[in-house]
């Protein structure tokens, strides 16, 4: 089987929400000594939005949209491991989900990606209240170094988004937006509304958004 088929076969395994499909394909991934982050971004990611793709037409509901997500992490806690790093810490990351949204894969998958780059990261979860987000900048730079330093929020759907911006506001407010740097991303999440509320950098995919830390904190 070429390794795109079995790419497509996670996906599909996700889609059909079988747990214990995706965690045997995600371990003939392995066997095969092929990429961790492909079958992440190509299989599981694919097969999630996918499951998004027939919410949105109807054709399934929010329990099978949940199942089929407890299916991708069958394969991502398995994958998620294997996927290495340089060794070195390049600067720190604050990830977390926006108040109010619960939609925490996409930000996991940039969390792993992120870490493998090299970065520690600080992952605040989902449903931040938004202070919390201020209080671990703040936390994390009293020590005086000078590593540097991104906040990422992520936001899943239209009606939290804003409260990406409001995280701008209330950094601005407590004096540490020109020592941290601001990066967006979830799916309705545009260059635009990021340039909009003021933010360094937006990130579309996981892959992008490591590039995108990599540019606002560049190597030393
Ligand atoms: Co719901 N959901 N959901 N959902 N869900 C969406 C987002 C929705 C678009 C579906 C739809 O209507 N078509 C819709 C939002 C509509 C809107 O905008 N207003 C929606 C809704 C309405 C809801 C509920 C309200 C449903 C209900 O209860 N009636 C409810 C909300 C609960 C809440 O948050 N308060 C709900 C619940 C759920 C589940 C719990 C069932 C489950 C979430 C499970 C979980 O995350 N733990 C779920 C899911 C899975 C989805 C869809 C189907 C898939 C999201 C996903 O995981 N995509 C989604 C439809 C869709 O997006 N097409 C939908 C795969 C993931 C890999 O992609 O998250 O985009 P994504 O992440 C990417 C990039 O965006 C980027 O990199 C990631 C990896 O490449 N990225 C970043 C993400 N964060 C980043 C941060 C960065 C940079 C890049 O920098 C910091």
């Amino acid at each position: 089987m070429p390794d795109s088929d079995l790419f497509g076969r996670l996906a599909a395994a996700v889609t059909a929400m079988k747990p214990e499909l995706v965690a045997e394909l995600a371990r003939k991934v392995l066997e095969r000594g092929l990429s961790p982050e492909d079958a992440i971004t190509q299989g599981l990611a694919a097969g999630v939005r996918r499951m998004g793709e027939k919410y949105a037409a109807k054709e399934c509901f929010v329990p099978e949209v949940l199942l089929a997500s407890r299916a991708m992490y069958a394969g991502f806690d398995i994958l998620k491991e294997h996927v290495t790093g340089p060794g070195r810490t390049r600067g720190r990351v604050i990830l977390g989900v926006v108040q109010g949204d619960i939609h925490d894969i996409g930000k996991n998958i940039v969390k792993v990606m992120v870490q493998a780059a090299g970065f520690e990261v600080i992952d605040l979860g989902r449903n931040v209240p938004l202070p919390e987000f201020v209080k671990a900048a703040e936390s994390d730079l009293s020590d005086g170094s000078d590593h540097g330093l991104v906040l990422g929020t992520s936001s899943l759907m239209t009606t939290t988004m804003p409260r990406m911006g409001k995280v701008v506001e209330l950094l601005d407010k407590a004096g540490l937006r020109r020592k941290v740097k601001v990066i967006v991303g979830g799916a309705p999440v545009t260059e635009r509304f990021a340039q909009n509320i003021g933010a360094d950098g937006f990130a579309p995919d996981a892959h992008s958004a490591v590039l995108e830390i990599e540019r606002l904190i560049p190597a030393s």
